[in-house]
């Protein structure tokens, strides 16, 4: 996936309007948002096509997908036919699981990222153990995009080196959860950025610091 400025929009906020507010102060600087269940529980399915009917957006999905394999391909088809370009699986409930994502990705010519290792500080408890064996599993059933965190750049580094350089990682938990953004693009091709821009007095200028601070 070819993402402007490296930068993916988180955009969790509660209404459409919302986040038609911010994406028009955006557009200059980026191309591609992730929606996950706080945008989507609040406005319906629809608003991924009403965002990429506005905006010419590319739409990843931050749906965490984690059920049996019959539940995750009913899931991943809504969303794929709802519009997504992209949607994110979790790999803890293991290759059956995550298969079932795969296939119906490819089935709609549409992407899968696989979600190793969380970002938040609860992601040690249980997710970091296993985080490597993710990585792996994705490695062998040939996934080629994974989500790994920016709080924790030598586990960041670590899952970098399971998939490969030809990997393409994205990455969240830059800016409020603590990540520096330079340093995670060290391991990562693009950052997710949310609460740092979409809350900021001005986005805009939010964003363009950011931005700024790539180079
Ligand atoms: O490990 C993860 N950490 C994380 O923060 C996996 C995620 N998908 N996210 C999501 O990234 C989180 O749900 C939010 O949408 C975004 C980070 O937002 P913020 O901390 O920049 O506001």
């Amino acid at each position: 996936m070819e993402i402007k400025n490296n930068l993916i929009l988180a955009l969790d906020v509660l209404s459409g309007k919302k986040a038609i507010e911010i994406c028009n102060q955006l557009t200059e600087y980026i191309d591609t948002i992730k929606i996950g269940y706080p945008l989507t529980l609040a406005e319906g399915i629809s608003i991924i096509g009403i965002l990429k009917e506005k905006f010419d957006f590319k739409v990843i999905c931050d749906y965490k997908v984690a059920d049996i394999d019959a539940t995750n391909s009913k899931i991943c088809n809504q969303t794929f036919k709802a519009g997504a370009d992209a949607i994110i699986c979790h790999g803890f409930v293991g290759s059956d699981s995550v298969q079932a994502c795969f296939n119906s990705a490819k089935k709609y010519d549409k992407e899968l990222f696989l979600l190793t290792e969380m970002s938040h500080p609860g992601a040690k408890e249980f997710l970091q153990k296993n985080a490597d064996a993710i990585a792996q599993m994705g490695v062998d059933m040939n996934i080629k995009n994974y989500v790994a965190p920016a709080t924790r750049l030598d586990r960041l580094r670590e899952i970098r080196n399971i998939v490969g350089n030809d990997a393409y990682i994205i990455s969240p938990g830059v800016g409020k959860q603590g990540g520096d953004a330079k340093k995670t693009l060290k391991y990562a091709n693009a950052i997710i950025v949310g609460r740092s821009i979409y809350e900021s007095d001005n986005p805009k200028i939010a964003c363009e610091n950011l931005i700024k601070t790539l180079k």
